[in-house]
């Protein structure tokens, strides 16, 4: 396995400072290090550039920023495609969560141009598909899952070189806990399979992700790409401090250590965003250090030999 880490430091999607930081913060809690002890070939090909953070209001169209997240994402789509077509699993550390416009675009012109059929697990709070029009913040991480579906400014929507980049029933998103009034309706109007908080809490977080995952693991996976969009505001706030809109009631350690115990049984996962870590507001630096603890899992780590 060849893993390449691609830091794309900016928060200009994000209502607070903050994020830019998240990639350094995953190389100090020494993620490629911890891959390594798994036999992964990790390249960290460090950090990319892009336009600082103007702090802006919303513009005409109710967008905060959009210049300067569209730049970001762009550079996220082109680096993220480079490492997919050198036959290597790119991880994103992000940034803020609109960047996965650009790497979800990314890997949606990969599978159009293998063949592959394309998957997205979406851990996360929030169902991140409001649109300029409704959303209440005007920030764009609020709505990558409306890009990438063609919804919102047609320049993100576009970034994959075809619009919808992904379609609705694609996507799959676990842990929400917090959705707008108007983005409920969206939810519905895309297709978006979701398994909410209630969900986990009455399925069990093992039923809801042998329902995200089905099929995957057979002959009938084969030729799936299997992508994840880790919003570390997945977590719960008690184990994840160090992010930028906390959502009490979320999954706990080991619910989480489940969740990417099973999406590594799969044996389809191709590529992962890690977005929405923010340092400035985390307590010794332990929210980057779940989060590794939890990539490790999601790399095979187990506590008895499997298979
Ligand atoms: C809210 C918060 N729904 C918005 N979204 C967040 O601004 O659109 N997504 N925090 O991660
Ligand atoms: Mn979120
Ligand atoms: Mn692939
Ligand atoms: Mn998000």
């Amino acid at each position: 396995k060849a893993v390449t880490l691609i830091g794309v430091p900016t928060d200009v999607g994000a209502g607070r400072l903050g994020a830019a930081m998240g990639p350094d913060a995953l190389r100090v809690a020494q993620l490629g290090r911890a891959l390594g002890r798994f036999g992964v070939d990790v390249q960290d090909i460090g950090n990319l550039a892009g336009p600082p953070n103007p702090r802006g209001p919303r513009d005409a169209q109710g967008l905060r920023n959009y210049a300067e997240c569209l730049a970001w994402n762009q550079a996220a789509h082109d680096a993220v495609y480079a490492q997919l077509q050198a036959g290597r699993m790119p991880i994103m550390l992000g940034g803020d969560h609109t960047l996965a416009t650009g790497s979800i675009s990314a890997v949606a012109r990969h599978c159009r141009a293998t063949g592959q059929r394309l998957r997205v697990l979406w851990l996360d709070a929030h169902a991140d598909c409001n649109l300029p029009e409704i959303s209440p913040t005007g920030n764009l991480h609020g709505m990558p899952v409306a890009s990438l579906c063609g919804q919102g400014p047609e320049p993100l929507a576009a970034l994959s070189g075809a619009i919808p980049a992904v379609q609705g029933p694609q996507i799959c998103q676990i842990g929400l806990r917090s959705v707008d009034a108007v983005e409920k309706r969206i939810i519905q109007r895309l297709g978006l399979e979701v398994f909410d908080m209630r969900a986990i809490d009455e399925q069990g977080m093992r039923a809801v992700m042998q329902q995200a995952l089905a099929g995957l693991d057979g002959p009938d996976g084969e030729g799936v790409h299997l992508h994840l969009s880790f919003d570390v505001d997945f977590l719960d706030p008690e184990i994840a401090p160090g992010t930028g809109t906390t959502v009490r009631g979320g999954p706990n350690y080991r619910e989480a250590q489940l969740c990417m115990e099973m999406i590594a049984d799969s044996g389809r996962l191709a590529s992962l965003d890690i977005v929405e870590l923010n340092p400035a507001l985390d307590i010794r630096n332990q929210t980057a250090e779940l989060v590794v603890d939890l990539v490790e899992s999601l790399f095979g780590k187990s506590t008895l030999v499997r298979g």
